[in-house]
């Protein structure tokens, strides 16, 4: 017989009784294990891995209730008790023992192989539930790293930042520890996708998502925040740290050339907003957000291809009159036109009034 429709397990010590189970349940496409003992019983139910057990109730050294017992302790396998006509109450402790069926001697076999099937299917139906459970749990936790992914750049997306934010706002309030938010954005960006196509853009987007994740350490946060606007979340990050990380990763895209899918070559410049916590102005993760977010449109407005802290002179000279700090949840008021790109020396603080809106418009 080439297939077999399980392993059945027969712990039984009359070697008249095992003889005829075996030959009828091989007759039925079963493969037999056999142990004339209850010891033996226990340990080949762990070392031959059946599908089924059948126990009798009267054995010589251990009786079938702890054989039961024993298999128990490990394993879900069915079993199917064998006992005589005056063992009712080794019946009984034998279900209670975790035994699922049981057949009175002396053995009907077309009785016994119902039970059998029937125990099998149920065991059949459990795994192919814990299958599908397992299946599910799998596929779950797929939908929700893509959930968290930004298709286009294979980076965390905004409602994943946004999760970590609120768990590392929250650990760093408990800790006691700094923690610093950069919010970068490509500088004309428009103007690649205008020049060199949509795919350019993406192209472009996807290298600097490589650059920022690349430079960052494992325990940061890098993700894509908006279009072509990226966040990073730095744990442990005071504020003066964070502004050289900024610098570091203007430097790092301004040096870097972007080759485009039609094989030109064109670089690009980022401008960087830095906020940090603790601080008297930011009192929760939203007014940290708002703080990086105002600090990259000074940037924007003062020349590009910059980095301007939150907390800074010149941010503040920016900002008008009192109340207008963006940390304290009043929107900065928009001056004005900003200037040109290049127009102001790369890395200085400076600015005018700020707006999140207003950073958005076109320069
Ligand atoms: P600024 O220096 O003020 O940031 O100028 P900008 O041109 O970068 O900013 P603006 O907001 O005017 O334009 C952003 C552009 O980004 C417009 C939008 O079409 C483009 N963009 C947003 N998401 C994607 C994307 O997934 N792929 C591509 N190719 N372009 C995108
Ligand atoms: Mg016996
Ligand atoms: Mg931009
Ligand atoms: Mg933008």
């Amino acid at each position: 017989m080439t297939e077999t429709r399980g392993t059945i397990l027969v712990v039984e010590d009359e070697p008249e009784i095992r003889r005829f189970l075996r030959t009828s349940l091989a007759t039925e496409g079963y493969r037999v294990v056999e142990a004339g003992t209850g010891a033996r019983g226990a340990i080949d139910a762990g070392s031959h891995k059946p599908d089924l057990a059948i126990v009798d109730c009267g054995l010589p050294d251990i009786d079938g209730v702890q054989v039961i017992r024993r298999i128990r302790a490990w394993s879900p396998m069915p079993i199917l008790v064998l006992s005589a006509r005056a063992q009712e109450r080794s019946k009984i402790e034998a279900l209670d023992a975790g035994a699922d069926d049981y057949i009175t001697k002396p053995i009907n076999f077309a009785e016994l192989e119902a039970r059998v099937n029937s125990l099998l299917r149920i065991k059949k139906l459990q795994s192919d539930l814990a299958e599908s459970k397992q299946e599910l749990s799998e596929l779950n936790d797929k939908l929700r790293r893509i959930s968290l992914t930004d298709g286009l750049t294979d980076i965390d997306n905004r409602r994943s930042l946004e999760e970590r934010l609120g768990e590392m706002w929250q650990h760093s309030i408990r800790l006691h520890e700094p923690i610093a938010l950069i919010m970068c954005d490509i500088d004309k960006f428009k103007s690649v996708n205008d020049n060199y196509g949509h795919q350019a853009g993406d192209s472009v987007l996807k290298t600097v998502a490589q650059l920022l994740k690349g430079a960052a350490r494992e325990i940061d946060r890098v993700g894509r925040y908006g279009g072509e606007e990226f966040l990073l979340i730095l744990s442990g990050t005071v504020l003066d740290a964070a502004m050289t990380f900024a610098q570091r990763l203007r430097e790092i895209v301004e040096g870097h050339t972007f080759s485009l899918p039609d094989g030109k070559t064109i670089t690009r410049t980022i401008s960087c907003g830095v906020a940090a916590a603790p601080h008297p102005r930011v009192k929760d993760q939203e007014a940290l957000l708002r703080a990086a977010d105002d600090a990259l449109y000074v940037a924007k407005e003062t020349g590009r291809n910059r980095v301007v802290r939150f907390d800074g002179a010149d941010f503040n000279e920016h900002t008008q009159g009192k109340g207008n700090n963006s940390s304290d949840g009043e929107k900065p008021v928009k001056q004005a036109a900003g200037s040109g790109a290049g127009s102001a020396t790369a890395g200085a603080t400076t600015g005018s009034k700020a707006s999140a809106e207003g950073r958005r418009a076109p320069a």
